[in-house]
């Protein structure tokens, strides 16, 4: 695996990691227990470095927030969260999902890696899948655009939706019976009759699945409500002609190792309320806020009449509007921020982006030749 470093010193190293080693990539680069090939080819070097002073400057600030919310996140155990019916649930969904045709996997637009199942690969095996970004409305035009591109880039289509407006579903009903094209061709040349095509709606809790069944309806048939763990069993609905959709109950892994990727379900109410302290993940929010290029502290500022809220913590940011509104109560004041931001009343925004891949990694990988190369431990 050819990674490429560069620091503020040094320029862009390229670096070959032995696989044994398991060496990380942060830091200084003496502190590297692995080996560096550094290719002598000088033009292909300076292509390497101008290709790193290229990578957008926003895309840095989001990668220190990314590394602060790691770090704010990581001792915390912020979040816990796995009800009784989620097990069950996930039981019965495993094995409905060997009978299915299709796999919907819901995400929420706000949060699309913290939403993506680490286990629904597996369940559904080859089964053909269709990811759907649900609350589109709630991201920016340009948080659609980067996510769009990142998944178009891996080849993979996504569907921007509004499960509240039904906004997308018709031509989610659309890609799923098309996606199942083939199976009613094979039946009919065997002589069967044409059967409706199943899909599955999966995701985390709270993302919107029941209420896109809901849309395509044109009924509230499915339970639906603004918290999460509302639907409790699988429920089939024959939505178009020739499409059923089996409504499944939110799912998700049962011990979630990545902390900030809790926080950030536990700041879009996609986990439940009582799981988690709601002072210590309105005050991660009010950092990630601060430090998102598209919001900033001007929108706090404005928000709760503060001053200086660049320097000031989220705990103390929190301590001012708890002061200010609440009597001192910071619980309460925690609650508001994260209210606020739901109803986007900071303006409407992601909490992700698309990790990086910096050009000069793509271009080594692409032209990694180390025919010439030698080796410096
Ligand atoms: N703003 C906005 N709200 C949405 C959207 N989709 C769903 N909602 C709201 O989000 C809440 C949760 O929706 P549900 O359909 O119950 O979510 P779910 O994924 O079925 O949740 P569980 O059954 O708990 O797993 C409801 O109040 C919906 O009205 C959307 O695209 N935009
Ligand atoms: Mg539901």
């Amino acid at each position: 695996m050819a990674v490429t470093m560069a620091t503020g010193k040094w320029p862009a190293l390229t670096c070959r990691q032995s696989f044994q080693s398991g060496s990380c990539f942060t830091g200084d680069v003496a502190s590297l227990a692995c080996n560096f090939r550094i290719s002598t080819k000088s033009a292909k070097f300076q292509v390497v470095q101008s290709r790193t002073s290229a990578i957008d400057a926003q895309a840095e600030k989001w990668e220190a927030l990314d590394s602060d919310v790691d770090y704010l996140t990581r001792s915390a155990r912020l979040v816990q969260w796995y009800p009784g019916h989620i097990a069950k649930a996930e039981r019965a969904l495993k094995e409905q999902l060997k009978l299915m045709d299709v796999v919907i996997e819901v995400r929420d637009a706000r949060i699309p890696m913290a939403t993506a199942h680490p286990e629904i690969d597996e369940w559904m095996g080859n089964k053909q899948k269709i990811i759907v970004m649900n609350r589109e409305d709630m991201v920016s035009n340009a948080d659609k655009q980067v996510w769009g591109e990142y998944f178009a880039k891996q080849g993979i289509s996504v569907l921007f939706a509004n499960g509240q407006r039904g906004t997308g579903t018709m031509k989610l009903a659309r890609m799923a019976k098309s996606a199942a094209d083939d199976i009613n061709a094979r039946r009919k040349a065997k002589g069967l009759l044409p059967r409706n095509v199943r899909a599955a709606v999966v995701g985390y809790p709270n993302v919107g699945k029941s209420s896109l069944i809901n849309r395509l309806l044109k009924r509230k048939v499915c339970a639906a409500a603004p918290r999460p763990g509302v639907t409790k069993h699988l429920q089939w609905a024959r939505v178009v002609d020739g499409l059923d959709l089996l409504d499944a109950p939110g799912v998700l892994p049962m011990r979630i190792q990545d902390q900030a990727g809790a926080t950030r379900l536990a700041i879009c109410n996609d986990i439940g309320e009582n799981s988690y302290a709601v002072a210590g993940v309105a005050a991660v929010l009010v950092e990630m806020i601060k430090r998102i290029p598209s919001a900033g502290p001007q929108v706090l500022q404005k928000r709760y009449k503060l001053e200086n809220v660049r320097n000031m913590s989220g705990e103390s940011l929190l301590e001012e509007v708890a002061q200010a509104l609440f009597q001192g109560d910071v619980n309460q004041a925690a609650q508001r921020v994260l209210r606020d931001y739901r109803k986007g009343e900071f303006g409407w925004f992601a909490l992700e982006r698309p990790p990086v891949r910096r050009e000069e990694e793509e271009f080594e990988e692409e032209n990694y030749d180390d025919s010439d190369e030698y080796e410096m431990r």
